[in-house]
């Protein structure tokens, strides 16, 4: 099976090589539902199975299995890997970095506690797992410009402290138990999608407020440098980095990032699309939260070891943007 250029993984089954089943948790999060898109693409609709505890729309319910999944319930979990025969397993669940400090002992159990649940699910069934991080698992005593893939690790939010701790507890799992555990720290994350609860997500919701009422107030200072990336980069990344052969792979938890710029930046390009666009500016916490997090994120790790490249600039990025929501939401 082939998906621009790359060639993707299937699952030996001792007769026949078929390809792999995949549960998607947090399924109607940013990521969700685009992913199992691209998984669709290669690897047939009935084999990515997307789940959340929501109600999904009609779009959700398109071209394949959707399915209840809550990942607090390990018993359930296990009932789903069992009957679909589940071979890979991609754990969206989270709140973000913002919502996640508006509301703690949930943060706590969703992205620790759920976190438990799946990584000794896929320990215990054999799963490869994929669990994002992000530029949120480094804190304000970590290198800020560029921010290596190893270094000082001491977030001040409790998405920051859940990721680091899923990073960790992964590694060991892969170390103690052989666990097939892989782990891409992400930056804002870019797509037409509603943003979500995020402190990245002004990138987002400049472009649904200003296409729709021609204004925007946003909560970051104007020069807060922060990296990002388009959705199909950072779908690209992940679909290439599960298809990596092991032997390749130097590290468990990689660095990815497309480009870096700050609100200015961005509404400068946005400008051209809008030119009668209106920007104030009216910082509140998560300012304090960006000011933490790398300003330029170093990916070349990700490059050398199993061949990252970005496709989408700063430019090409608003022309998408601008595109997808006058497309799917005006
Ligand atoms: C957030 O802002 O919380 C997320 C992230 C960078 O992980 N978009």
């Amino acid at each position: 099976i082939k998906e621009s250029g790359n060639v993707v993984e299937s699952v030996n089954t001792g007769n026949a090589i078929k390809p792999p089943r995949i549960l998607i948790t947090g399924g109607l999060g940013q990521l969700g539902t685009e992913c199992a898109k691209l998984l669709r693409r290669n690897y047939g609709n009935e084999n990515v199975i997307l789940s959340d505890i929501i109600k999904p729309s009609e779009e959700s319910l398109e071209n394949g299995p959707f399915i209840f999944a809550d990942i607090l319930d390990f018993k359930g979990l296990q009932k789903i890997v069992v009957d679909y025969g589940i071979d890979w397993l991609i754990h969206f669940s989270a709140l973000l970095s913002a919502v996640g400090e508006q509301n703690v002992p949930l943060a706590v159990r969703v992205n620790i506690e759920g976190m438990h649940n799946v990584i000794e699910l896929a320990k215990q069934y054999k799963l490869r797992i994929f669990i994002p991080s992000t530029i949120g698992a480094f804190g304000p005593d970590s290198p800020r410009n560029p921010t290596p893939n190893v270094t000082v690790q001491r977030p001040r939010t409790i998405y920051g402290v859940s990721k680091v701790h899923a990073e960790l507890l992964g590694e060991y799992y892969h170390h103690r138990f052989g666990l097939d555990f892989r782990c891409l720290r992400f930056p804002g994350v870019i797509s037409s999608d509603p943003p979500g609860g995020g402190t990245t997500d002004y990138a987002v919701a400049v472009f649904h407020e200003g296409l729709l009422n021609k204004r925007y107030e946003c909560y970051l200072e104007p020069h807060t440098r922060l990296p990002m990336i388009y959705i199909d980069d950072c779908l690209s990344a992940l679909f290439q980095f599960l298809n990596t052969p092991e032997k390749l792979l130097r590290r468990r938890v990689y660095n990815v990032t497309a480009m870096s710029f700050t609100p200015e930046e961005l509404f400068n390009e946005l400008f051209k699309y809008i030119p009668d666009l209106k920007i104030t500016y009216k910082p509140d916490k998560r300012q304090h939260i960006a000011e933490s997090w790398p300003q330029v994120f170093d990916d070349s790790e990700a490059r050398r070891d199993w061949g990252w490249q970005h496709k989408y600039d700063l430019q090409r990025l608003v022309e998408l943007m601008v595109q997808d929501v006058n497309t799917n939401f005006l």
